[in-house]
């Protein structure tokens, strides 16, 4: 990252430089998001897991975001994964860091078709006992954080593409009602909790949005407790709807608030600066959706690093969904929000590690008959130092490796990942670290064409 001019840096990014001068691994005076949306009413949060709450990943989360979501933590099968006995292990370790860092929590999730504890989706229930055991279980998580939620995801993705309701178990035997009695079991409980229906592809308008818009006018008119409507906002690049600040406001208009509640925008790997750029503007386009929105309360990102993403699991070949990279560095995407929540700092270029900013050397030192040690370089040919790293590559003829040192290797299918190790972890600007392995092949022993370093391609040499 280049040096910035103490001119360049206003009042608002000296302020940040207090808190994030100590919590983040990234640049002194960054802008702190969680600032920048309390000055505009709004709240800018991330989803964590519990497993992330210290290193790099906690004080980030920490510094920089004042809503937090359980991204697995509070859903069924985590809290309840045997009929009547319950695991808030997770679930507290969350509430607790929320706590400790003045961040409000999003309560996720109380009635979902997915994630659901075996005993529970392969039960067979009559329906009144369905109903109480649904009802029960929205009762106790509810009451056990009464008073210290912000916001619960009562019922969780309800519908179909189409705007049908999804033919969940709840749905199939207890028809439309069981979202009523959710909602009703939930204010019973915690009535200072907003209580909110989350669903995907609902963003822009269309079947599915009008699905939702038609059933939260219902329970409005039935009288039930339902407070907002979550958009969960999975978008891929360059394709932020154009009638998404219309849908958030149709809703707002009955009487709710509304929130974007898991964003990521997704990408092609490898990343190029081209679609860095394109996801800056589009994280920027949605974070001003909700600022022009009165009743949007404010953004969740669905993870903030990619090292830490769900869509590389689920959208092989997809990636680089979230504002920093894989070695926590902001990238143009963290700067479109702060833009979008009214920072004008000099973001230093901004990009963290364009094409090119890393070059490889790949060796094979020795070979047997069914087995290779190889050695790895990894040179940071950027202007900025880099703080950890993730070197990915893909095995073109079936090698498989085995034990690695000075850094963490894994494999999942061809797909190899080295992590570093702690004394290998920065690389400065114009510096280098080394790893080795051992590893098997079969037939030919092709070396790796292309590999990436924090999602970004490098070179080869
Ligand atoms: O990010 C979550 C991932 O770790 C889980 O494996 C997955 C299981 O269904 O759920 C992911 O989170 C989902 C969220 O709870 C609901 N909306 C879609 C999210 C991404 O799949």
């Amino acid at each position: 990252m280049t040096a910035r001019t103490a001119a360049a840096v206003s009042a608002l990014t000296a302020v940040a430089v207090a808190v994030v001068g100590l919590a983040s691994p990234a640049h002194a005076a960054d802008p702190v998001l969680r600032d920048l949306a309390a000055a505009k009413g709004k709240y800018y949060g991330t989803a964590i897991p519990a497993g992330r709450l210290t290193g790099t990943h906690g004080s980030v989360a920490a510094a920089q975001f004042d809503s937090l979501t359980a991204e697995n933590e509070m859903k069924w099968g985590s809290v309840e994964p045997t009929r009547g006995s319950f695991n808030w292990t997770g679930a507290d370790q969350i509430m607790n860091f929320a706590a400790a860092n003045g961040q409000k929590v999003r309560g996720h999730t109380l009635v979902w078709h997915s994630q659901m504890p075996n005993w529970l989706a392969n039960g067979s229930f009559g329906n009144d006992e369905l109903r109480t055991i649904m009802t029960d279980h929205v009762t106790t998580q509810t009451a056990r954080y009464k008073g210290r939620i912000d916001q619960w995801d009562v019922v969780n993705e309800a519908f179909n593409e189409d705007g049908t309701l999804r033919a969940s178990k709840f749905y199939t035997q207890l028809g439309e009602s069981y979202i009523a009695d959710a909602f009703r079991a939930a204010r019973a409980a915690d009535p200072a909790a907003k209580l909110y229906i989350n669903d995907y592809n609902t963003d822009a308008t269309g079947a599915k949005s009008n699905g939702l818009y038609s059933l939260v006018q219902r329970l409005k008119a039935q009288g039930v407790p339902i407070d907002g409507v979550g958009f969960q906002t999975h978008l891929i690049i360059g394709q932020v709807p154009s009638t998404f600040q219309a849908n958030l406001q149709r809703f707002a208009d009955l009487g709710l608030d509304v929130a974007i509640t898991e964003l990521d925008i997704r990408m092609t790997l490898p990343t190029t600066d081209a679609k860095l750029a394109q996801q800056k503007a589009d994280f920027k386009a949605v974070t001003n959706v909700c600022l022009a929105v009165a009743r949007c309360k404010g953004v969740t990102v669905w993870g903030f690093s990619d090292a830490v993403s769900w869509v590389p699991d689920v959208f092989p070949g997809q990636g680089a969904a979230t504002p920093y990279n894989e070695g926590y560095q902001p990238k143009p995407a963290y700067y479109g929000i702060a833009e979008a929540l009214g920072w004008s700092g000099d973001s230093g270029g901004e990009n963290p590690g364009p094409t090119g900013t890393c070059a490889v050397t790949y060796a094979v030192q020795s070979q047997w008959s069914s087995g290779f040690t190889a050695g790895v370089t990894v040179r940071n040919t950027g202007s900025a130092p880099i703080n950890s790293w993730t070197l990915k590559w893909s095995w073109p003829a079936g090698q498989s490796v085995t034990s690695a040192w000075n850094a963490t290797v894994t494999q999942s299918g061809t797909q190899a990942t080295a992590v570093n190790a702690s004394h290998n972890a920065a690389i400065p600007a114009g510096g280098s670290a080394t790893f080795g392995f051992n590893g098997t092949w079969n037939g030919s022993n092709t070396a790796p064409s292309a590999f990436t370093l924090n999602g970004t391609a490098c070179t080869t040499a």
